[in-house]
């Protein structure tokens, strides 16, 4: 088993029980192309991260690989299709992360809508002068209204979320969700409906049909004090329709979990724009979020190299 990010020992020791282990152990950096590539060849199953590209190229490259183990829900890094065709199995780690991202994401709402990062930036700055009437007065959350596109797991854990706030649901996404329409009182709309809503959010994976969606069409047709929020993946967005959105003032801000190109190249135009609020990719960061996903990864090895039915093969 070759894993391809340094996860903590105690994982390792745990499938060192069934197999011989290859971790990569610069603590920082994805593995480099190369390196993948040579060090797969001899593996079964390989452990994966977003960041690595498993396409045609690398899955030809791997003559004896039974499986991919990819430590996301989403697998828009893996040509899973092609895989398929080889006999190889992928999996993913769903359900584990649902809440913890959805979580994320809600923050990320109320940080971007109450200025949280701006406001902070002021205090830390020395610039804070005093009390003024609309001192990082910002947008409220409470019952306005909300269209998340993506009504999966994540979306709806979102959308659990916003009935608390007593928000108007709005969903849109490839099919209807009964449970949602009922539980949560969430409307289903069209695309063009759910972009007039107060926030709009993205929590849907990235294929073919989505990629892009969030364009200077979609921009143009949101009120000029929507509050865009990303945390599907960032080809959802052609970045450069959106920051000319923000900057026109044909949407109010931002809130981005996920980018085009991950870590954000220096010289970014977002860097600077302070209405878009950027986040590392954090979505399911927590330690006991993070755990859960390694081992779900662990397991689903552990079940292919013991010949069994993996517990979260994408379908
Ligand atoms: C991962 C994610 O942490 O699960 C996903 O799809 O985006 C995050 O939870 C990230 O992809 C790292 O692999």
């Amino acid at each position: 088993v070759l894993v391809t990010r340094q996860i903590p020992e105690r994982f390792i020791e745990d499938l060192k029980t069934v197999a011989d282990v290859e971790m990569y152990h610069e603590k920082l950096k994805a593995m480099p192309r190369e390196e993948l590539l040579n060090e797969s060849q001899d593996a079964d199953v390989v452990i994966t991260m977003m960041s690595d590209q498993i396409d045609q190229e690398y899955l030809d490259h791997c003559p004896k690989l039974k499986a991919v183990i990819n430590l996301a829900v989403g697998y828009d890094n893996i040509d899973v299709d092609y895989a398929r065709d080889k006999g190889i199995i992928v999996c993913n780690t769903p359900d584990v992360l649902t809440e913890t991202t959805a979580e994320l994401g809600f923050t990320l709402m109320l940080v971007t809508a109450r200025r949280i990062i701006e406001a902070a930036h002021l205090v830390e700055s020395r610039e804070w002068k005093g009390w003024e009437p609309y001192l990082m007065a910002g947008k409220d959350v409470y019952r306005k209204s909300v269209g998340i596109y993506g009504m999966g797991s994540i979306g709806t854990a979102f959308a659990r979320r916003c009935k608390g706030f007593d928000m108007d649901i709005m969903y849109h996404t490839r099919s209807r969700h009964e449970e949602a329409e009922k539980e949560l009182v969430a409307k289903y709309v069209s695309f063009d409906e759910l972009l007039k809503t107060d926030y709009v959010v993205c929590t849907a994976p990235l294929t073919k049909e989505t990629e892009n969606i969030f364009n200077k069409e979609a921009f143009q047709k949101m009120n000029d004090d929507t509050i865009f929020i990303n945390i599907g993946r960032g080809g959802h967005v052609v970045e450069e329709d959106l920051l000319e959105a923000v900057q026109n003032g044909e949407i109010l801000a931002a809130g981005l979990d996920v980018l085009r190109q991950e870590p954000i190249k220096e010289g970014h135009p977002f860097l600077k724009e302070k209405n878009i609020v950027v986040l590392p990719h954090i979505g399911s960061a927590t330690v006991e979020t993070r755990d859960a996903m390694i081992q779900l990864c662990v397991d689903n090895a552990k079940h292919i190299v013991n010949g069994e039915e993996p517990k979260t093969p994408v379908k």
